[in-house]
């Protein structure tokens, strides 16, 4: 084999961000651009000669080609062994299934997840670990340094491999095998959840609608939902990946998946409605005339995951991100089991799912998942939907009304600006920092700041802390207001602005969330400024 070491010189910009790097095609496209990250990651992975690399992505635009490029450095950097999605495909859960189930040293997921795709959209590169999972902080700082002094990186000529066959290759001695994307997941799948108890409910004429935005879990979703469930064809719309995703951007969402919450609450609505995201990790539930916030879903999932026979056990603990409303806390007091508030990242949920503490994990951001994978599974939270469903034989809407009634609601909204200036968002929450302490001592509008502070977080498992992970103002009737910056943006900064507001279990849960919501969300401009310094009169998006 002929290693070909290329002189190169650094980026400046390669740090990962919440998850991974990700940058518009165009960025990726520069010479060496792609070359000089993963060569700056497979240096910061020690240990790795001779073992199994699995790479996938979500179909978007660019994938193909950086496959090849992967691959190719893969072997000249000492793997002994690639696999690969057949099509370049892995949705992000069935890529931490694969690394997980082969014993696999790690993977590589080429996807910028919800973002749009094309040539002119988004593109991402994400390593997760041994364990499935993102990698953790101490590896993406480490690739980030390495990528700030690289000097070469090491590739080999060979001619593109055939990914639209499954089969082995043979790149300069390392083996390539390409995979069937689908089948390993199935079957996690079928180990979870009652099949049988589902596609009775499908028999006995239940319907849904599943949109997988012309994105990765198309093939996954047919697969189990129209395949192994029996539910009708066409109940998987928009089921083929495309390169742009048809135009569209995948993220499940009530702005871009509005033709989706539009049907729910027509006349002509079917049961249960669902999408998932570029990579397959999100989900998107809507009931008939009923859409359940993440943060409610992760919540209701942890309140019910006893009927799937995957959880009949019970649950370990639960897990959620810091601007998750705290719907979920209520279930887990009532179970007696911990309740774990992490920052932002599903990486930040690995140890705590691989020291047992944890079996089910959520986000706001539409992320729901389990000790099953690493990663958050968009069709596994659809899956443990329609086996509560099964099983208890209420629909959506009034298994959320019970949940209300009992728990009581967290009203809860997310509103991102999307693209304002980079530095006008950061002094935005500089300033904002220093407001803090006079909030806890004077109160704000007449209201008790129980709780203002830059939220950081001890790991419990490893002892490793994050900081400025986005800062919390909590009033002691439950309210609470946060503000972060993404880390998954592309272009300047979005300011997320998350408020929520608790009703108890015999209070009022049919309000109108913006309404109910709305004198949080003015205390939010006036604190922060928000209007005059982005000069936004609305938010982009309001989830
Ligand atoms: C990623 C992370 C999630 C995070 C989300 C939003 O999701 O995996 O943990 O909640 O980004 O992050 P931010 O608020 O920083 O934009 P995905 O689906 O984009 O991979």
């Amino acid at each position: 084999m002929s290693i070909r070491t290329v002189s190169t010189t650094p980026f400046s910009d390669q740090k990962p961000g919440t998850s991974g790097l990700r940058k518009r095609v165009s960025h990726f496209q520069q010479p060496n651009y792609v070359e000089n990250f993963v060569q700056s990651l497979f240096d910061s992975l020690p240990g790795r000669e001779g073992q199994t690399l699995v790479i996938g992505g979500d179909g978007r635009y660019f994938n193909d080609t950086v496959i090849q490029i992967v691959i190719r450095m893969a072997a000249a950097n000492g793997f002994g062994k690639v696999m690969v999605g057949q099509g370049g495909i892995l949705s992000t859960p069935a890529a931490s299934h694969i690394i997980r189930h082969y014993k696999a040293f790690g993977g590589i997921v080429l996807s910028a997840s919800h973002n749009p795709g094309g040539p002119d959209g988004d593109f991402g590169i994400k390593y997760n670990a041994s364990n499935g999972g993102p990698a953790a902080e101490k590896i993406t700082d480490a690739v980030y340094a390495r990528s700030m002094e690289i000097t070469q990186y090491k590739s080999v000529d060979t001619a593109d491999i055939d990914l639209g066959q499954i089969g082995v290759h043979d790149v300069s001695g390392m083996s390539v095998e390409v995979i069937d994307p689908v089948a390993d997941y199935v079957a996690l799948m079928e180990t979870l959840f009652d099949f049988d108890a589902i596609a009775a409910m499908f028999a006995a004429g239940f319907t849904m609608r599943f949109d997988a935005m012309h994105a990765v879990t198309g093939p996954y979703a047919k697969a189990i939902i129209e395949g192994r469930l029996g539910a009708s064809q066409g109940t998987v719309v928009n089921g083929i990946p495309l390169p742009d995703f048809g135009g569209g951007h995948p993220d499940p969402n009530l702005v871009h998946a509005k033709d989706l919450y539009d049907l729910m609450m027509s006349p002509d609505a079917p049961d249960f409605g669902a999408a998932s995201d570029g990579d397959g990790d999100r989900n998107l539930i809507i009931g008939k005339n009923r859409f359940v916030t993440p943060s409610d879903s992760l919540a209701l999932l942890a309140a019910n995951a006893h009927l799937a026979p995957g959880y009949s056990n019970g649950l370990a603990g639960i897990a959620r991100s810091m601007p998750t409303s705290a719907a979920a806390d209520r279930v887990a007091q009532r179970l007696g089991i911990a309740l774990y508030e992490t920052p932002t990242g599903w990486k930040f949920f690995g140890n705590l799912l691989d020291a047992g503490q944890v079996t089910i994990c959520g986000e706001e951001s539409a992320g729901t998942g389990s000790d099953h994978v690493r990663e958050k599974d968009g069709l596994w939270a659809v899956l443990l939907w329609l086996n509560i469903l099964a099983s208890r034989k209420q629909g959506v809407d009034e298994i959320v009304r019970e949940h209300w009634a009992t728990y009581g609601r967290n009203y809860y909204s997310r509103h991102d600006y999307e693209e304002v200036d980079a530095d006008d968002a950061r002094a935005l929450m500089t300033d904002l920092r220093t407001k803090l302490p006079g909030l806890l001592a004077n109160g704000l509008d007449g209201r008790k700041v129980i709780l203002a502070d830059d939220f950081s977080y001890n790991d419990p498992v490893d002892g490793s802390t994050a900081t400025g992970q986005g800062l919390r103002i909590g009033f002691d009737d439950g309210s609470r207001i946060v503000f972060r910056l993404s880390g998954t943006g592309t272009v300047g900064a979005t300011l997320r602005v998350y408020i929520e507001r608790f009703e108890p279990g015999d209070g009022t849960h049919d309000r109108d969330t913006q309404e109910a919501l709305a004198d949080l969300i003015a205390l939010a401009d006036a604190v922060a400024e928000i209007k005059a310094r982005t000069g936004r009169d609305a938010p982009t998006v309001i989830t």
